[in-house]
């Protein structure tokens, strides 16, 4: 094969490189965000195996910001549940009187490429329709960032009835690709329950490598 052949294939290949790793850096096309509204005394179900729930081999560390808690307690947003049995009224809730924020990291020493986030849903809301607004940043970290990037600011006030629920996914299937922390700052005066991100862990290029090894394979080949 000619020099000049050789060279242009081996730069077709890398651009074809480029563009594939490319297309697998691609996330949030366009979040979406639903808003459910439930009646008085009634609340969103909640999920107990979650990627950021208390106990699953998901979650590497949680951690808060330091302030005022008004009542429960901020491990109440990922213990699976929106209430207690026995405290239908107020149980399993996490209000705060101060700027809040509730930072998780994943579990990326088996996953380590992180996460592909499907959905991200938020549920809160007082019984006896009172506070059932939620407003919430939503920043994250991809493997190996030092910084924070803001996925967005999401709101939902229906001003009247009672659980809440603000759930966010995306028209491509999947938020955010590759993420390793995730933080959820909220302001002041909310009534939260339940924080659940769904997810599977980022598979590895397998398809993107098959085609580069074979790509180097015909060009060894041609040689
Ligand atoms: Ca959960
Ligand atoms: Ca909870």
């Amino acid at each position: 094969m000619p020099f000049t052949k050789e060279k242009n294939m081996r730069k077709q290949w890398l651009g074809m490189m480029v563009v594939l790793c490319g297309l697998a850096g691609t996330v949030s096309a366009t979040v979406v965000q639903t808003n459910i509204l439930l009646g008085e005394y009634e609340l969103a179900g909640c999920l107990s195996d979650d990627l950021v729930n208390d106990g699953t081999t998901t979650l590497a560390q949680e951690s808060y910001a330091p302030g005022w808690i008004e009542e429960g307690s901020p491990s109440m947003l990922n213990d699976g549940k929106v209430c207690e049995p026995d405290d239908y009224w107020n149980g399993d809730v996490c209000s705060w009187n101060a700027d809040w924020m509730t930072q998780y990291t994943l579990n990326t020493t088996t996953n380590t490429l992180g996460y592909d986030i499907q959905t991200i849903d938020i549920i809160g809301g007082q019984l006896n329709g009172g506070i059932n607004r939620i407003e919430c940043t939503i920043d994250y970290k991809r493997v190996g960032d030092t910084e924070f990037s803001t996925l967005g600011y999401f709101s939902y006030n229906p001003g009247t009835g009672g659980g809440t629920k603000l759930s966010l996914s995306d028209d491509q299937g999947m938020i955010l690709s590759g993420v390793s922390e995730l933080k959820f700052s909220f302001g002041v005066g909310y009534v939260i329950r339940e924080i659940d991100v769904v997810g599977t862990a980022t598979p590895e290029p397998a398809t993107l490598s098959l085609l580069v090894i074979g790509g180097l394979l015909v060009l060894r080949r041609k040689r």
